[in-house]
């Protein structure tokens, strides 16, 4: 087992990552940026480094900074959370190549997912159903027009390079297909430097239901069942939780499988979540693969009760898969109760602007069935440089109505001043009969804020 990590992330997940090595008795080593020196994550670790200024290009996303600071402490291994480097296939390889661990999943594999065509070509020949549409990249406007005649309108433009809903279009005719593949191209090429684009049918009302999937180095992969991920606004998640409203034990099982066959197709180590659209009639499409740890997580872990945090740390450092029972034929994954994450974000609830500040009160609920995972402290100052996460709410029931009801119950003793929060717009989800009912899909939020009743 390792002896140090160096945890090159900041925030609520550099703290889960402290406290997973505390468990196992590791030592920590935190970085922050100048403006993160009275952060949490900077006191919970056994030592510090100040790797670069504010701005993440020179500090969070400097490589540099990051291998100094883990060879000047000592690190044997590097746990990147999410967001920053987290999926960086060349971060992983520089840090391989000095001999530092990556917890985390092969370069090979990261680049292969990154590539969002080429990770559903992968997907595609791993026998994982996929959205009708190119095989591959389209090289032109008419290459684009030809194709979605056969497919039919609506379609959908994504940037190769894209993911989590950047760069993509929606053309209902040839004429907006033409003018949109001009744009995205344009676009894609600004935001991502590749300019490449894939074309695939349009699914009008699709929840996003994504699985957990775990590898070790000896080859096991297993999945831990699903998120429900529909409630999001602009591609951010707003609340997640497990099991999925939508989905059966017999559906599980199918996505379960197919996640493992994307996962396998990669010869997938450590965490990873394959992302699936889910149609109304059941069918079920691999959209993307996330080769990191997820904000949402905690769902998992409360209903399956295991350390993911933990068991990436252990499979990095060679271990075999610990979960128990989970991947046997007798007695495979079965939820136990239900989990909802509600993102607590420091911003105006109304319009979704970012809302920084100090923090001059904070109460944080406890009680049954109450997780909060947040690096919040009274008098902490919440810097602009980074994303608005301040806390993530999450809660377990024996069922969904419970698992309800205590999500309420916490949120109306969730006390935070200095800052606007989404506290009161989780409340008021929570009035919503299709919430309650857990009927929606990935266009219901956004109706639903813009004051239409949504139908699904
Ligand atoms: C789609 C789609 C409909 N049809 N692909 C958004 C994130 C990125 N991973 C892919 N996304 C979508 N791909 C086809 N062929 C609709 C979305 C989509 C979406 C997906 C999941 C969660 C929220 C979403 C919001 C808008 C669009």
């Amino acid at each position: 087992m390792f002896r140090k990590v160096l945890v090159a992330n900041r925030g609520e997940i550099a703290l889960r990552i402290i406290a997973a090595c505390k468990e196992l008795g590791i030592a920590t080593v935190a970085v922050h940026s100048t403006v993160d020196r009275d952060a949490l994550h900077v006191e919970a670790a056994d030592e510090s480094v100040c790797i670069g200024p504010a701005a993440p290009s020179a500090s969070y996303l400097n490589i540099t900074s990051l291998v100094a600071a883990a060879e000047i402490t000592g690190a044997d291994a590097v746990h990147p959370g999410y967001g920053f480097l987290a999926e960086n296939a060349h971060f992983a390889e520089i840090l391989e190549e000095v001999g530092l661990t990556w917890v985390g999943p092969s370069p090979e594999a990261i680049r292969r997912m990154g590539d969002k065509s080429t990770a559903k070509d992968t997907a595609k020949k791993a026998g994982v159903p996929t959205i009708p549409g190119s095989p591959g990249p389209v090289g032109s406007t008419e290459e684009a027009l030809k194709l979605a005649e056969r497919i039919g309108y609506p379609v959908l433009l994504k940037a190769v390079a894209g993911g989590g809903g950047r760069g993509m279009r929606v053309a209902r005719n040839g004429k907006e297909l033409a003018a949109a593949f001009e744009l995205a191209t344009v676009e894609a090429e600004r935001a991502f430097s590749n300019g490449s684009l894939y074309l695939e049918k349009y699914l009008a009302e699709p929840r996003h239901v994504e699985i957990q999937v775990f590898g070790d180095r000896l080859g096991k992969i297993v999945h831990l069942g699903e998120r429900e991920c529909s409630l999001q606004r602009r591609h951010q998640k707003v609340l997640e939780e497990s099991p999925s409203p939508a989905v059966s034990p017999e559906l599980r099982e199918k996505m379960g499988a197919a996640a493992i066959a994307a996962a396998r197709a990669v010869d997938y180590v450590g965490a990873g979540t394959v992302e699936f659209l889910l149609d109304q009639d059941g069918s079920f499409y691999f959209m993307e693969m996330n080769t990191r740890i997820q904000v949402e997580h905690p769902v998992t872990e409360m209903v399956t009760g295991f350390d993911l945090v933990k068991e990436q740390i252990r499979v990095a450092a060679g271990e075999p898969l610990s979960f128990p029972r989970v991947g046997t034929a007798k007695d495979d994954f079965r939820p136990r109760g239900h989990a909802i994450e509600f993102r607590i974000n420091a911003e105006d609830p109304e319009k979704f602007t970012p809302s920084p500040g100090t923090i001059t009160t904070l109460h944080v609920p406890g009680g049954p069935g109450v997780r909060v995972d947040t690096a919040a402290y009274i008098g902490w100052r919440i810097p602009p440089h980074y994303d608005s996460l301040l806390a993530k709410l999450i809660v377990h029931g024996q069922t969904r109505e419970e698992a309800l009801a205590r999500g309420r119950r916490a949120l109306e003793l969730f006390v935070v001043e200095g800052v606007k929060t989404t506290i009161p717009l989780h409340l008021r989800l929570l009035d919503a009969p299709d919430v309650r009912h857990g009927r929606f899909s990935t266009k219901w939020l956004e109706r639903w804020l813009a004051g239409e009743t949504p139908a699904a």
